[in-house]
């Protein structure tokens, strides 16, 4: 009798892995356990009602469609609550979930660590003050030896086209941009014809309950506002093998990192 932990339960078959090294990302459905998806939804609803800091709010960040400032109409939407892990046992429950770290490990390697200088947070994208993210690598503003971190993203509701799920370039994580395919604040140019026939291969990334989705730092993506009038919530972390460490002095070295077994 083969083992749990070397079932398609807990760890990713062949056809996943090689899907996640040719397109830089993988969906595995029903991944996170009801239970689990439950009690973050809970502790999402509480932190939301009470505005918990730290808070990333739609005005902070000025993307198209975000309200001008905090003190104007929807000014205090919340896109991310900050922190994640230090908001309830649950996301330790999640972070050390078997059926993740054995998958990661397929990904990065034996010895896995969490950053939580980065993601390591709820996204919420509301309706009506909700806004437009660019297309980006995640690797853009962090440092670390090596462009090699594997993004995990849980939907706590149903992501689809029209409440903004993500989309993503499949195969960019292998591409070596040039500088002037990104605009200053380093989002890939859609004004650029060079940059069209990548774009144009874009993929949607719909998710239900408890789907994962498991994203390159390199990889392509962006994603539009909420048009519906329901919010949609999502528990982002970020993973590298022990032996990509952060840049001593940059801001990816400045927070406590997870050692996950
Ligand atoms: O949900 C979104 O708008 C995009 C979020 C995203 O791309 C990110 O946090 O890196």
């Amino acid at each position: 009798m083969s083992s749990p932990s070397t079932t398609s339960e807990t760890s990713f078959t062949a056809e996943e892995v090689a899907s996640f090294q040719r397109d830089g990302y993988v969906i595995v459905r029903s991944m996170c356990p009801p239970h689990l998806v439950e009690r973050m939804r809970a502790v999402t609803a509480d932190n939301l009602q009470r505005l918990v800091e730290p808070i990333e709010f739609e005005a902070d960040l000025q993307y198209p469609g975000a309200p001008e400032s905090r003190s104007e109409a929807g000014g205090r939407t919340v896109r991310r609550l900050k922190q994640a892990h230090s908001r309830d046992y649950v996301f330790t429950e999640w972070l050390t979930n078997a059926g993740l770290a054995n998958r990661l490990k397929q990904l990065l390697g034996p010895e896995l660590v969490c950053p939580l200088a980065h993601h390591n947070c709820i996204m919420t994208k509301e309706p009506q003050y909700s806004s437009d993210t660019g297309w980006h690598q995640d690797i853009r503003y962090w440092s670390f030896t090596r462009p090699e971190l594997v993004n995990v993203w849980l939907a706590l509701g149903s992501e689809h086209k029209e409440n903004g799920c993500l989309k993503l370039i499949p195969g960019s994580h292998q591409i070596s941009f040039e500088r002037h395919r990104f605009d200053d604040d380093v989002f890939f140019r859609t004004d650029l014809e060079e940059n069209q026939p990548l774009l144009d291969q874009e993929v949607l990334a719909e998710l239900e309950p408890g789907d994962v989705l498991f994203f390159h730092c390199r990889a392509l993506h962006a994603a539009t506002r909420n048009y519906t009038t329901s919010s949609k919530r999502s528990v982002v972390f970020t993973f590298r093998p022990v032996d990509n460490p952060p840049k001593p002095g940059s801001r990816s070295a400045a927070s406590p990192e997870l050692l996950i077994h």
